[in-house]
């Protein structure tokens, strides 16, 4: 790994591929057949392109007890206590609203509503994680989203993983579709004869499944366009090489152009996590991808002191941070952005993905700046409410009314002193 001293702000942000103009014509077109041909086109895309005749979309209920059967009974049990985990988290984040009563009996409100229908996307493939449909689910059921909908490309054997369908099962989701790439997108997003279309559309894809999101914007609601993982770790002289070499490897090994960085105070650690990152890179099943997100993106830097590492933590606003120093929970005080932020030598990075309770749907590419990781809040509506009473209309409504003519709308003051007092004056 490299190793430099820092000096100047750093960035983790990447030129990630933003899609092709070829690409994005192709998902157009996808789009507009999914839109008028419905579940025809679905058929001709997923022969076309995932090569299965698909006559029944939906994932039948014997399909469904047949995965959960065949499943690892331990393994079932541990996706069962992360589910439990996940949504204690989660229940923290419910809103109740307000109400805030003013004077004569008039009062203003802000109503929760949770949204009808959502549809989590799920990759096909190495990247069909089950953890990722416990984190996309268990928000929305938590918001009280009554329609959860799962589509994800069936393998070659015309079938989708068991873990993903036993994930669902155990969450009590049984709308699950065999659909994958835009195509899967577009039913989401407008619906066919067999899919009924959802208000929001989650969950990670390859490009045409991003271009497709970022297409149908809009006309329905899409999370945010998650890139490569990322990993930054804040440590100092208390911490053990292998543990930061091994928190390091576990994002890179995600995809070539996953990135992981090590910000510290200590020379010695540098060098020592250098070493063993190559140590350890040797014995990864997963050698080939972390070597090259290593190769592409892997930065050691060295601080002088722990406020000139922590202001550059917050330069890079990483997906996670990981604070392994002597005083780490004051040290977290001082971070601003980050997605997630794990602390001390027990928080191995992967506690988040898959089991601690917090979302491991988080923001990229620096985008810790402005946005938060997937939460309960993007699964509900706020909805502003009024109610004026005569008394209030009475004393408010020649300032309304004013207000209205300064920006030359006089319907809308007429509207307000149509009410009975002062008309026509
Ligand atoms: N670290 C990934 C999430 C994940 N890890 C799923 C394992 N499975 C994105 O932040
Ligand atoms: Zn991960």
């Amino acid at each position: 790994m490299k190793i430099t001293k820092l000096s100047n702000a750093i960035s983790l942000k990447r030129q990630l591929e933003g899609g092709n103009e070829q690409q994005l014509l192709t998902v157009r077109q996808v789009l507009q057949d999914v839109r008028n041909l419905g579940d025809a086109a679905l058929r001709k895309y997923s022969e076309m392109w995932d090569g299965i005749q698909i006559e029944d979309f939906r994932v039948s209920k014997q399909e469904i007890e047949e995965a959960v059967l065949n499943f690892d009974p331990q393994l079932k049990s541990d996706l069962e206590e992360a589910a439990a985990n996940i949504r204690y988290y989660h229940e923290a984040q419910k809103r109740e609203g307000y109400k805030l009563p003013l004077e004569n009996g008039s009062w203003l409100a802000q109503r929760i509503v949770p949204l009808d229908a959502v549809g989590l996307y799920v990759p096909g493939g190495l990247a069909a994680y089950p953890s990722s449909v416990l984190m996309n689910v268990i928000p929305a059921q938590v918001a009280g989203v009554e329609r959860i909908v799962i589509t994800s490309p069936a393998g070659k054997d015309g079938k989708l993983p068991e873990a993903v369908l036993v994930a669902a099962s155990i969450l009590g989701i049984t709308e699950i579709y065999k659909v994958g790439g835009a195509q899967a997108i577009a039913a989401l997003a407008y619906g066919t004869e067999s899919i009924a279309p959802v208000d929001k559309i989650t969950g990670p894809g390859n490009i045409y499944v991003a271009l497709a999101k970022r297409e149908v914007f809009g006309e329905v609601a899409i999370d945010m366009i998650a890139g490569p993982s990322e990993i930054a770790v804040l440590a100092d002289d208390t911490a053990f090489a292998d543990e930061i070499a091994a928190d390091l490897l576990s994002q890179a090994e995600h995809d070539a152009l996953a990135c992981a960085v090590l910000i510290t105070t200590s020379e010695r650690l540098a060098l020592a996590v250098a070493e063993e990152v190559e140590k350890q890179l040797r014995s990864l099943p997963k050698e080939e991808i972390a070597r090259k997100s290593i190769e592409n993106f892997g930065q050691i830097y060295i601080a002088d002191t722990m406020e000139q590492a922590i202001d550059a933590v917050n330069s890079l606003a990483p997906e996670h941070l990981e604070i392994v120093t002597q005083h780490a929970e004051e040290d977290s005080l001082k971070i601003r952005h980050a997605g997630a932020i794990f602390i001390g030598r027990y928080s191995s990075e992967p506690v988040g993905d898959y089991f601690a309770g917090t979302n491991h749907v988080l923001p990229t590419n620096s985008t810790a700046r402005f946005a938060s990781g997937l939460n309960v809040d993007d699964f509900i509506k706020r909805t502003n409410v009024v109610y004026y009473t005569e008394k209030t209309w009475e004393q408010n409504g020649p300032k309304i009314a004013r207000l209205a003519r300064m920006e030359g709308l006089e319907g809308h003051a007429r509207a307000v002193e149509s009410r009975g007092w002062t008309k026509g004056d």
